[in-house]
């Protein structure tokens, strides 16, 4: 399987596991989606015959809301059926909404609590460097979630001890769960940011997949660690869940909304990938009701405005 054939294939298990569940982050899961495809196709080594093999590479998946993509990826990749995919964030289901590796093969930290997948995984390399091991470990952070501390203490940590076998992939799509990131903590200059931090800096698309392997590639050799900032798009794949706010929440509600998802899947299918849904895809999707806002500019939820604290005009203090 190539990884856009993988990729394909976890954006539509994320619309359907999210649509039978009722559960969010459609929106975080379509935006990751083919971070997680290049990574666990084409980068990382694990081992689905034995997934506790010392020599493995360690992913941590920290935005753990986006946690139905990692399992979609384990259960393409032969961790376990590609049926259980179905109980995601279901009473008893051992694959709950946020990932967890209770119990769960090839998941290494279950995370939900934004913010200390980095922590653990410079553990994990210092712990590596500690034991002469190879294994590199790979983790994945949210724009937002680098509104943690805890982020910015692992940094300086990872900087200290040369941790050059700890790789941080930021999902930048430039939004979090209520709004975007600008109006909520400005991380910018986000770059300068990592770099005073002593990190090696790589910027990326990260919805193109050569782009990917080549940021992956350019991780070795380092004296130090590596952030890539990847420039995602929230919702990716289906235009009117593109940049819209409301999906970060929203599941795809049976009907129109569903039918239109996958519908807009099907427009960029690669080819000699099935769909283990809908195989012929949706004939005659529902319509949109009367009266439904289909379009992606839905007004944030909250937004803290920071006019009432300071003019964003003339930065003058209100
Ligand atoms: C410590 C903590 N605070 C708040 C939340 C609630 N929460 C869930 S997702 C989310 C937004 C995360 O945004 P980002 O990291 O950019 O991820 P995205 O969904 O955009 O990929 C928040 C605040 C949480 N899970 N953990
Ligand atoms: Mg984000």
């Amino acid at each position: 399987m190539t990884s856009k054939q993988l990729a394909w294939r976890i954006r539509r298990h994320g619309i359907e596991m999210t649509h039978l569940s009722g559960g969010s982050h459609i929106g975080s899961i379509l935006s990751v989606a083919d971070i997680v495809a290049v990574l666990y196709n084409d980068v990382a080594y694990i081992d689905s015959k034995n997934p506790k093999n010392d020599a493995r590479d360690r992913i941590i998946l920290s935005k753990g809301h986006a946690g139905a993509a990692v399992y979609a990826a384990l259960a393409e990749k032969g961790f376990f059926d590609i049926e259980e995919l179905k109980t995601h964030y279901q009473n008893g289901s051992r694959l709950s909404g946020h990932v967890s590796h209770k119990g769960v093969p090839g998941v290494e930290l279950s995370t939900g609590s934004l913010g200390h997948g980095l922590s653990v995984g410079a553990g994990m390399a210092a712990s590596a460097k500690m034991d002469r091991k190879t294994y590199k470990v790979y983790v994945i952070c949210g724009d937002g979630e680098c509104d943690e501390g805890t982020v910015w203490e692992a940094a300086l940590v990872a900087h200290q001890y040369h941790l050059n076998n700890l790789v941080a992939i930021i999902d930048h799509n430039k939004m979090q769960s209520l709004d975007f990131c600008e109006n909520t903590l400005s991380l910018n200059p986000f770059s300068d940011k990592w770099k005073a931090f002593g990190w090696n800096v790589i910027e990326a698309d990260g919805h193109d997949h050569d782009a990917l392997r080549q940021a992956f590639e350019k991780t070795k050799n380092n004296d130090m660690p590596t952030v890539i900032i990847a420039n995602t798009i929230k919702g990716k794949g289906i235009s009117f869940m593109e940049n819209d706010i409301l999906w970060h929440y929203r599941f795809p509600h049976e009907g129109w909304e569903y039918d239109c998802a996958v519908n807009e899947l099907y427009k960029n299918k690669p080819d000699g990938v099935t769909d283990p849904y809908t195989p012929d895809g949706i004939a005659n999707p529902a319509l949109e009701p009367a009266g439904a806002n289909i379009t992606n500019n839905h007004t944030p939820s909250f937004t803290l405005n920071p006019n009432w604290i300071w003019n964003s005009s003339t930065k003058e203090k209100v």
